[in-house]
């Protein structure tokens, strides 16, 4: 039970950097010393230093280290990446016991970090809090896993099921829900949107409404239509765009060729090339019945306004949610999880 109360807090603090670690996961880490936490930390960036290495650092009395239990919420690392293994830190330091919340599966890791901690004769359990560390980290497995992003569906639908006219989900929510679309976009890696709602909408794609990073911008643009002086252009956030013309890259605006044919498959593809680990599709409602139509999404978020009624234009993406949970954290907002 107590094993349980410190992951809880691994997760907590790992949480503290939800957006800005891509593509790295979120990890947390807690140091235990007769019952009392001595030492705790996170990984804050992808480059800085990961967890285990920021809870370590920030232990007063080191000497209580060779007695204490290190937890965190993801299998120590057993690669150089930007950063040396954290499981080689632990081994070196000497901890008395090591908990882990769930293993990770990068194909560098993937049981051989728990392995080395093992090896060295130190004791370790894992699965502690597994589920809610896997969860907390969806993105981050998906992309592993799956070779592709981790796919959220996002569009603001009137009572009687249309989309605005023009695509616009202002008009549909209100401030508040204007305000979650700006965190949600935050906490994500990308977001991706269709030559038509760039065109008529001319959307920024930023997170304008609060203090948080700009998510990657991706724009479908295949005849290269949306003109330069639109504001997903503009130097806010790295742009990636899809087309059928050329390759090229300057400042940030990055533009990727790509072929018609078996479409969604080439951009996942390209998406899991350039690292991208999650992506919201905004619209519009094309964009968007294309990856319904595939079934590659992994959660749906529709801000639906009952007491609008548009009676015409577009028709709200039709969709089969039998396998998702429906969540309702907020009003007027109905979401569709998987569970992990
Ligand atoms: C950990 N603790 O806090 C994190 C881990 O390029 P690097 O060196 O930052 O390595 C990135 C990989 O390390 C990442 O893909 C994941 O497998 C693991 N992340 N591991 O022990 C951490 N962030
Ligand atoms: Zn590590």
């Amino acid at each position: 039970m107590t094993d349980e109360i410190y992951m809880k807090r691994c997760i907590d603090l790992a949480k503290n950097a939800l957006g800005y670690t891509y593509p790295n996961p979120l990890v947390g880490s807690v140091i235990v010393h007769n019952g009392l936490i001595i030492g705790e930390g996170f990984h804050q960036k992808a480059g800085e230093n990961h967890a285990e290495i920021n809870a370590v650092n920030s232990v007063k009395n080191k000497a209580l280290l060779k007695e204490a239990t290190i937890y965190v919420s993801l299998e120590p690392c057993a690669h150089f990446g930007k950063t040396p293994p954290c499981a080689n830190k632990i081994t070196e330091t000497g901890f008395k016991k090591v908990v882990i919340g769930t293993l990770d599966s990068h194909e560098k890791v993937n049981g051989k970090g728990k392995k080395m901690i093992e090896n060295a004769g130190i004791e370790v359990i894992s699965g502690v809090l597994e589920t809610e560390c896997k969860e907390l980290n969806k993105r981050f497995f998906t992309f592993h896993q799956k070779k592709r992003p981790f796919i959220i569906l996002k569009w603001a639908e009137s009572g009687d099921g249309f989309l605005d006219k023009d695509f616009k989900p202002t008009q549909i929510g209100n401030s508040l829900t204007k305000q979650f679309v700006h965190q949600l976009r935050s906490e994500e890696h990308a977001i991706l949107v269709g030559t038509n709602t760039a065109l008529t909408d001319n959307p920024g794609l930023t997170t304008r409404d609060i203090t948080g990073r700009n998510p990657v911008r991706i724009l479908i643009d295949f005849d290269l239509k949306v003109p330069e002086n639109f504001n997903i252009y503009n130097n806010e956030a790295p742009t990636l765009v899809f087309n059928g013309v050329k390759d090229s890259e300057e400042s940030n605006i990055k533009l990727i060729k790509i072929k018609k044919e078996n479409f969604l498959e080439n951009l996942l593809q390209k998406l899991y090339e350039n690292q991208i680990q999650s992506v919201i599709v905004e619209g519009g409602s094309f964009t968007l019945q294309q990856f319904i139509n595939a079934e590659i999404w992994d959660e749906a978020i529709i801000i639906k306004n009952e007491n609008l009624k548009l009676t015409n234009g577009t028709k709200a993406p039709e969709f089969h949610h039998e396998n998702f949970e429906t969540k309702n954290f907020r009003d007027n907002i109905i979401e569709f999880h998987k569970n992990f």
